[in-house]
Parts: C-alpha cells; structure tokens; sequence
C-alpha cells in the first residue's frame, strides 16, 4: 500500500487524512483536524491563514512518512504576494460585506449575459472577479505581483512554486469556460491585470517537493482537483452517468457532470454553473445554502449536542416551516435563527428552527436536482449525498422524499478520497478514468440507502406555497 496525504481545508475546519492505496484497497484516517476560525480586524472578515498553515504543517508532519500530500480547499479566495513573494496581508472571507454592491456594477460594464457566455459561472456576489473588483484601488493590490488561490497558496510556501490548479481557477469568473485558459480581455475590461494569475496547471500534475525547511517530506506535492467540491465528485461513488450529486457541508453543491458546459439563458436565469471538474469534466451545478444556517445556529446556541436535537426535530410536524434557503439574506454570520423566525413568520423554538432548515434544505435539494436534469437534458435516477451531510440521517431521508429518488449516502470523507485518488492515480499506483476511480470506491466505502417514501403531491404543495 502506499500512503497520500489529503489535506483538505473547510470553511469551519480543516484537516489532514492519510490515504493508503492499492490497487483494490483504499482506507483512509484522520491524522489531524483544526479549526477554522476567521478573524473580524479592522472591520473585515478574515481567514486566519497562519493558523491554517500551522494545522497543515502538525498534521503533515504528524502523518509521517507519505508518496504524495495534496491539497484542497474552498473555492474564489486568493492571497497577494508581492514582488519578493511575501503575502499581502490576510486573505479575506468571501462571507465579508465588501461585495455587496459590486455585481451590479460589473454588470454595468460586462453585461450579465457576456458575463456567463464567457465564463459560464453562476452569479454569486463573492466571485473572485467582484472580489478583485471591490478591492481595485487599494494599496495591497497595487503592490500585489501575483494572486494565489487559497490551495496554491499552501503549495507555494510548502513547495515555493507558483501556479493555478484549473478546478479553482474555474471558480474565479475570470476563465474562459470554452478554452479553459485565462480570460484576459475580460480582466482588463474590469481593470484587473492579467500578470497577476499564474500558468494554470491540471489535476494530477506534480507542483514540486516539498521544502526542506518545512519539517515534511520528503515527498511531492501533486496538484489535484484543489476545489473541494471538484475532489468531492470525484469522490461520488457512483456507477454509469445518471446520477446526481449532492455535495453537502457548510454548502449544498448540487448537481450533474457532464462533458460539455450549458451556457443558455434558462440556464443562466436558474443560476446554474460550469465549474471545471477533474478530467475535462463539467461540474453542472448550483451552490444551496447548505448545512450553514445550521452551523450558524449550533453556534449561536453554544454548540447542544446535534443528535438530541436532530431526534426532537424529527417529532416536529413536516412543513410547519419552511423558508426558501437561497435568500441571500442567509449569507452572512450571525443572528441565523432570529433571521430563520422572521422569514418563517412566526418565533420558531429549536427543534422548529431545525425542522425548518432540513426541510428547506430537502426543498432546495429537490429543486436543483430537477433544474439540473431540465436545464442538461441529463436524466438522473439516484442522488448520491457525500460530505458531512451524508451522516444527517433525517436530512437524507427528506431529500430522497423530496427528489422521490434514491439517496445513496456517503461517504462522508468525499473529498478527502477524490484527493488521494487523484494523487494515487498520478503516481500511477491506480489506474483509469473517473469511472475506475468511482469503482473503487463503492467496493471499499460504506455507502447508505434510502428509498423515497411517495408524497410527491405534499412536497410539489410546500414547493408552491415557499414559492421556489
Ligand atoms: C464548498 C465551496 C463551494 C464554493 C464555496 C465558496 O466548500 O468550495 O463550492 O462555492 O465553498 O468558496
């Protein structure tokens, strides 16, 4: 067996896991999780990158010895570096306020429709193009020579090499969806400059050794699908095309791969997008509110434990709630479940505030899953539900109801096993196309089913009256 490290960054921890494969075999462990805890200074919202570099550094020194470390993390933030290298001040969260206003002032320039034929991303307001658009002007970015997503970031002090890993430079709204190399014209329309992005490289390609002076090694840091969510499809165990995934943590990211972009209008209206996945592939999908308003309430609420919760939501009628998730007035931190009561209408008690996001959460589930069969002519006949998600038995069970589809639940590590997989692959340990990988998978993974239970007359009722 041999042994890749994943590091995998998220948006409340991060952590790094152990892979050890061979052909047929795939086990993975935890090595080390830290948490993610950004920073208001100064009144922006921050990630604590340092704090992040540590955890990576602990738990990849406390992996051991390792054939390969990759890394992934969330998606559109990046890093300045200035002309000796050094970082320009701490990356900011892409939850912070400063882009509020910005879409509508790109779109005054780069007309929405041009904006989507060209890159064939949804409009969310943190897009690393209104970030950078946000921030024209100030003096960190005048003196930044080069712009890193969060992922090359870590590779670049691990390995002191610079690049782009493609599956996160497609979430940036500044690649050519159709070439799939970096649309420069567009960056300086907005005013962005093009020498700030780095030569783009693809999953599966070596980035370098690992420094010596940071305690690890020695071993090779390979790119892979460095977005997490391009990891975590990799990391669907499914078997043929006609599937739908659900990768469900602090976000839903829900949707189909295909081989090819939609880039119609329809398309563009239900805000679905053409994220660049490992292999060529297109991750057809639209970003759900996901478990975050429950993150934000745990929070609030001083962290109860989830399972009681979870069991007293479950006695809690069906649809005495229900709000439509993709409000962007659930953005931001803080103040969740007084946010939940009033779109609810009315003051909701716990287990009622929890109740309410799970079968939100199952509605908006079910409405991007029929949107994304529409919208791609891809007809799906299972859902696979990986991340953290896939352990919420209740919320498994609503979004197979929901969808009237099967769920197949798991496994919980997704992305953390796409990453290995990538990495065992390049370093020829395993072979094949995404299909092999996903074999793999279902014969190693534990993966969980449940049948819908028929009450698609009550669902399609709820769906009306929320008005999604
Ligand atoms: C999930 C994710 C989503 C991206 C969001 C913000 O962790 O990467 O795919 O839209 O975070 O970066």
């Amino acid at each position: 067996m041999r042994t890749f490290a994943a590091v995998d960054l998220g948006a409340s921890s991060g952590r790094v896991m152990a892979g050890r494969v061979a052909p047929g075999a795939l086990d993975l462990t935890a090595v080390q999780r830290f948490p993610n805890e950004p920073v208001r200074a100064g009144g922006t919202l921050h990630w604590d990158i340092l704090a992040l570099y540590r955890g990576v550094l602990e738990g990849l020194r406390a992996a051991g010895p390792v054939d390969g470390i990759g890394i992934d993390s969330w998606a559109v933030d990046y890093g300045l570096l200035d002309a000796s290298g050094a970082l320009l001040g701490n990356p900011v969260h892409y939850r912070d306020a400063r882009t509020e206003r910005i879409a509508a002032e790109v779109a005054a320039v780069v007309p929405e429709p041009d904006l989507y034929a060209r890159t064939g991303l949804q409009k969310l307001p943190f897009n690393t193009i209104y970030q950078l658009v946000a921030a024209a002007g100030t003096p960190q970015l005048d003196a930044a020579r080069q712009l890193l997503m969060i992922p090359d970031l870590i590779a670049y002090w691990l390995t002191g090499e610079v690049g782009a890993e493609l599956t996160n430079a497609s979430t940036t709204q500044l690649l050519d969806v159709r070439s799939g190399t970096w649309a420069t014209g567009l960056m300086e329309t907005l005013g962005i400059r093009p020498e700030l992005f780095p030569q783009l490289r693809r999953p599966g390609e070596v980035i370098g050794p690992v420094l010596p002076d940071t305690g690890i090694g020695p071993a090779d840091v390979i790119a892979v699908g460095s977005h997490d969510t391009a990891s975590a499809v990799v990391g669907v165990p499914a078997e043929g095309e006609h599937f739908a995934y659900v990768s469900c943590g602090t976000w839903s990211l829900v949707g189909v791969e295909l081989d090819a972009p939609v880039l119609t209008e329809e398309s563009r209206l239900a805000n679905f997008t053409n994220e660049g996945g490992v292999d060529g592939t297109v991750r057809y999908l639209r970003n759900v509110m996901g478990l975050w308003p429950l993150q934000e309430c745990l929070r609030e609420w001083g962290r109860p434990a989830l399972p009681e919760l979870l069991r007293a939501a479950e006695g809690v009628p069906a649809f005495a709630a229900v709000v439509d998730l993709d409000d962007p007035v659930f953005l931001p931190p803080g103040d969740m479940a007084g946010r939940i009561s009033r779109r609810a209408g009315r003051a909701l008690d716990r287990p009622e505030t929890v109740r309410c996001i799970l079968d939100s959460l199952a509605l908006a589930h079910r409405r991007a899953v029929f949107q994304a069969q529409r919208l791609s002519g891809r007809h799906v006949d299972a859902v696979h539900i990986v991340g953290g998600g896939a352990r919420n038995e209740l919320l498994c069970r609503l979004t197979a109801d929901a969808c009237g589809l099967p769920v197949l639940a798991g496994p919980v590590e997704a992305t953390a096993l796409g990453n290995v997989l990538v990495q065992a692959r390049a370093a020829g340990v395993i072979g094949g196309d995404l299909s092999a990988l996903r074999a793999l998978l279902r014969q190693t993974q534990q993966i969980v089913r449940y049948e819908p239970r028929g009450d698609e007359a009550a669902w399609r009722a709820v769906e009306r009256e929320v008005g999604v």
